[in-house]
């Protein structure tokens, strides 16, 4: 006899492949373990080599994420004054008809009025960069430089090395002295790490070049911890120690490298005293990590995104990113370096994206989005054009991100600014919309995607259907283009297809959709014999595109505008970088990584806390001109005298006062790429009385 299988019977549990959709170099493969609908686990898959069955601590609460209590699920329509939070929930046509009539209204006068504003919430190409893409290019908006997190190194790299290319991660591990360089890998890069400990283990020394005692300077033989900003000084040294020693590889130089003289030239000005003095850092530290690098092979340099947020981030990769080809680093595939192997994805951005929608003439002025607090404010010129009328956000929390937030949020706060921000949760941001739109997570669309810290390729399969009446980001954009009367056919575009379009022939998509990722066909030491992808081929040390815009050819030190002592008002430089249990201003809202960071956090030297009468845990004001940001003092040693650590990104409405460690950054731009200069800040800090 045979028992009939009730019509609620529970289903067996599905496991659906994925990826993870965070801005990290790791892009793991994800498993999601799916049981009547709802997601119960995510997991790293095992298959994937890079992944390794592993993810953090943060993607491993991913289902908590998901279905987590305060998920919008419904559009929001404000009903109270700007920020206040009051929303009055209504239905998808209401929002979108409305949305669609006060966009088409802007439009009418000039589209530019008009401005997207995404980043990388998710990295994913179709949730990210395509049906949106098309959406705004079809208006005639305002384009967005999104400049927020890495266009100095990248830059700066595309200046040097001709892209974002560099080793394959996976050599690391074969490294015998890596360089881990502007980097908190454990936190932020953890499957970088895991190859470097197993380089470690086979003898490789590790050197941790930061001005915070990281927990992955803890883990290093050695750490630099120099001030910030001053990382060129220490790589001209470098250089100057080379040279002297004639730790050169002359064959690779001349056969591979373009304008060896003028570099030769530059270095010979920075002996290690005058480089000590400026990096804050003992003459003979620097030595010994000239020797070591000049004398042990292969030697690898994990350069990241920490060096390149001050004044002179573009310039100073471009000399941490010469430094392989002076010692031939090159040859060997455990050896050069990698800050972004992005660059080598053969994404098809053209047909994701299609520019050729664009008004024809002269296309669009590009708006920074690392000065959106000024350009909120800014009135319409011929210089700028059109202020800013409607801003439509997704993928980006800039009120809590991006620096400078008094005048970022003065921009978001006026009253004659139409805002539509698409959002998992209530954030600093969608406090200030007139429409908040309920998105898909990725455990609820399609997605596929590039990877900035190994070269795979990974699809993401939808594993749950959407919760609530949440929308994929795609879906919102064709559904407002038909509503514009946009009647292209691209808009017509499944996710499938653009998950096809992605890549097109470059990848081979049934393998995607069998295994769930590809790799892709770097070879293991791609640069042993030159073929830089540069216009010369060769690792250009002198670069002519900088020469033609009437820069500096060669890498120089530019001091940081601001630096630590510089003025009795604020003598204490402040970095900011993240804290490890968030993910830039993701995961803030969930409780259990909260409980973690429990609470905003400055890291303070003893010998900067005591004459402020600063105790451990206490709560302290920092400030400076543009700001001021309460949090709690943490009095060790993770942070060097002479500069504090704002833990980052707290969500304001968490925060002590509502504010977060961007009331104190500032909206200067680096020297190439134009991009924000956070950890290019002074400030003060004082005790506050209970
Ligand atoms: N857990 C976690 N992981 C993340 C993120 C996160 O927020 N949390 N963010 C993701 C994103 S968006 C990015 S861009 C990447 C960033 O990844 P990385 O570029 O590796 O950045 P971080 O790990 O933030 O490390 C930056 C390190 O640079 C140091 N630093 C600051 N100023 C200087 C300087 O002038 N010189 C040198 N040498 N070092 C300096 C900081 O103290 C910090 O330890 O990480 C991604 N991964
Ligand atoms: N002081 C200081 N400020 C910094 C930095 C720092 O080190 N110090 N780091 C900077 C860096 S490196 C970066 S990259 C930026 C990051 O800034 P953002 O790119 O704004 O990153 P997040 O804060 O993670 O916010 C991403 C938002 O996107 C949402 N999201 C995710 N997936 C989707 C989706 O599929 N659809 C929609 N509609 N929304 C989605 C998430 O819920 C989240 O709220 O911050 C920068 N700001
Ligand atoms: S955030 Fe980074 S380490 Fe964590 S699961 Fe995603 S890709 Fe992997
Ligand atoms: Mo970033």
């Amino acid at each position: 006899m045979t028992t009939p299988t009730p019509a609620t019977a529970p289903s067996a549990p599905q496991t659906v492949r994925g990826a993870c959709p965070h801005d990290c170099p790791d892009t793991c493969a994800l498993l999601t373990t799916v049981e009547n609908g709802i997601a119960i686990r995510v997991q790293g898959n095992p298959a994937h080599g890079h992944t390794d069955g592993v993810l953090c601590a943060k993607v491993s609460k991913y289902a908590e994420r998901t279905h987590h209590p305060e998920r919008l699920l419904t559009p929001l329509k404000r009903s109270g004054p700007k920020g206040s939070g009051q929303f009055t929930p209504v239905g998808w046509d209401e929002a979108l008809d409305d949305i669609a009539q006060r966009l088409a209204a802007i439009a009418a006068r000039d589209p530019q009025a008009i401005l997207p504003y995404s980043y990388a919430g998710t990295m994913g190409l179709v949730q990210g960069e395509s049906v949106d893409r098309r959406f705004f290019h079809r208006l005639g908006a305002s384009l967005l430089g999104r400049t927020i997190c890495a266009s100095a190194g990248s830059e700066g790299l595309n200046q040097t090395l001709g892209g974002k290319v560099g080793m394959k991660v996976e050599w690391f591990a074969e490294s015998k002295l890596i360089l881990i360089w502007g980097s908190n890998s454990i936190g932020s890069n953890l499957h970088f790490w895991r190859y470097a400990q197993q380089a470690k283990r086979e003898g490789a020394r590790l050197v941790c070049i930061d001005p915070r005692k990281s927990e992955t300077a803890d883990k290093c033989h050695e750490h630099l911890q120099l001030l910030p900003g001053t990382d060129a000084a220490l790589a001209l040294a470098l250089m100057h120690e080379l040279i002297a020693n004639d730790w050169l590889d002359h064959d690779y130089i001349a056969r591979h490298t373009l304008g060896w003289e003028g570099l030769r030239e530059r270095a010979l000005q920075w002996p290690p005293e005058r480089a000590a003095e400026i990096c804050g850092l003992p003459v003979e530290q620097i030595r010994r990590l000239a020797r070591d690098y000049g004398t042990t092979g292969p030697a690898a340099i994990r350069l990241n995104y920490g060096m390149q947020r001050a004044r002179g981030g573009g310039n100073a990769t471009r000399a941490v990113a010469c430094l392989p080809a002076l010692v031939g680093a090159w040859r060997h595939r455990a050896g050069g370096l990698l800050m972004s192997s992005s660059g080598m994805f053969p994404v098809q951005r053209a047909a994701l994206q299609r520019p050729e929608l664009m008004p024809a003439g002269q296309p669009p002025r590009t708006v920074n989005m690392s000065t959106i607090g000024d350009d909120l404010l800014r009135p319409a010129s011929d210089a700028f054009g059109p202020r800013i009328d409607a801003l439509v956000v997704y993928n980006s929390n800039p009120v809590a991100v991006a620096p400078e937030s008094a005048k970022v949020v003065a921009g978001f706060a006026r009253e004659d600014l139409f805002t539509v921000v698409l959002e998992h949760f209530q954030t600093d941001t969608a406090d200030y919309a007139d429409y908040v739109l309920p998105a898909t997570t990725q455990l609820e669309h399609w997605d596929v995607h590039v990877a900035y810290g190994h070269t795979d390729v990974l699809l993401n399969r939808p594993a749950i259907a959407p919760v609530g009446q949440a929308r994929p980001n795609t879906q919102v954009f064709r559904d407002l283009a038909a509503r514009m009367g946009f009647t292209d056919a691209c808009f017509a575009d499944s996710d499938e297809d653009l998950c096809r379009q992605a890549y097109g022939s470059h990848v081979d998509f049934q393998q995607l959709l069998d295994e769930g990722f590809a790799s892709l066909p770097v070879p293991d030491a791609p640069y042993a014999e030159g073929g830089f992808p540069t216009p010369s081929g060769r690792c250009e040390f002198h670069s002519e595109r900088l020469a033609a815009q009437g820069l500096d050819p060669l890498p120089d030190h530019l001091p940081n505008r601001e630096r630590a002592g510089m003025s009795a008002e604020y003598p204490l430089a402040m970095i900011s970088p993240p804290a490890r249990n968030f993910l830039n201003s993701t995961f803030v809202n969930v409780k259990s990584l909260r409980n973690i960071e429990t609470q905003p956090v400055l890291e303070i030297h003893p010998d900067d806390a005591a004459p402020r009468g600063i105790a451990d845990g206490g709560r302290v004001r920092v400030f400076n001109a543009r700001g001021s940001y309460e949090c709690h003092a943490a009095v060790n040693h993770r942070a060097r005298p002479g500069v504090v650590n704002g833990l980052g990104i707290w969500w304001r409405k968490f925060g002590v006062g509502g504010t977060n460690v961007n009331e104190l950054t500032g909206q200067a731009l680096t020297d190439l790429g134009a991009a924000p200069t956070f950890y290019d800040c002074v400030v003060q800090v004082e005790a506050v009385q209970a």
